[in-house]
């Protein structure tokens, strides 16, 4: 495909100077001309980063704009402190903070407005896939998004799929089973809208590695990874970057 491929880091509440030291050191010198590499680190250090070796994104906003809302953060801070990415619905969220598919919609909405790159992030609990529901589940996740945005949107918008049983928990979705779904979203999205199907980059993510990168992006419909665990390891996270193509 002529998509261009997408290794997105999730620190998720990670990570520390140090780290972005060492990442900064080993990436600046690394052949990353095929990939889009992007970190996402907790807010406090979006101003550690200096080099250019990383895009930037949060791992959430606010659907407000601003106001009195003790500790969110706009999507216009994202953008003024560099970012252009931002993770949104991740599995985690979903469960900790109880985000809807609907304020999950929201985001997406505001993040665009921002010109934020929204990571929309979908992905099936293991009882719905054992129940039958995968694809259902799968599709409310993604119209929730498309009927608040409108199909369009998807021209700037990257989707993860994470199925969340292959989350932080060392079971990984066979590549077989990670191109079954991406190959169902880029359907579901092509029976409003062909061209933006072809186009729209989706990523796999849970428990990605060095060892098991090459496999899962070499399938026709995943377009790159995003990557939790092995993204705070600089050599493993490196070796992901370098597997995408
Ligand atoms: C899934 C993924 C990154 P991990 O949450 O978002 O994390 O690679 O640790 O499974």
């Amino acid at each position: 495909s002529n998509r261009r491929p997408i290794v997105a880091g999730n620190w998720k509440m990670n990570g520390n100077l140090a780290l972005i030291k060492q990442m900064e050191a080993l990436f600046s010198n690394a052949e990353l001309s095929h990939v889009d590499v992007v970190v996402c680190p907790p807010f406090p250090y979006l101003g550690g980063f200096n080099g250019s070796a990383f895009a930037l994104g949060g791992q959430t906003i606010s659907h407000f704009e601003s106001g009195a809302h003790t500790g969110e953060t706009a999507a216009s801070m994202l953008q003024e402190m560099n970012c252009q990415y931002v993770i949104l619905g991740h599995s985690e969220r979903r469960a900790d903070n109880n985000e809807s598919n609907e304020l999950v919609a929201e985001k997406v909405d505001v993040a665009l407005k921002h010109g934020l790159i929204p990571l929309f992030c979908v992905g099936e609990p293991e009882d719905i896939r054992e129940s039958g529901q995968l694809f259902d589940y799968i599709a409310a996740q993604l119209d929730a998004v498309i009927s608040k945005v409108g199909i369009a949107a998807f021209n700037d918008i990257v989707i993860a799929y994470e199925p969340v049983w292959a989350i932080g928990t060392g079971k990984t979705a066979s590549p077989a089973q990670a191109q079954e779904v991406h190959a169902f979203i880029r359907q579901h999205l092509a029976k409003q809208e062909s061209d933006i199907a072809k186009q729209c980059v989706i990523l796999y993510g849970g428990s990605v590695k060095g060892s098991n990168a090459v496999e899962l992006f070499s399938q026709p419909d995943v377009d790159g990874g995003l990557i939790g665990g092995a993204s705070l390891n600089p050599e493993d996270f490196l070796s992901i970057c370098l597997a995408a193509k």
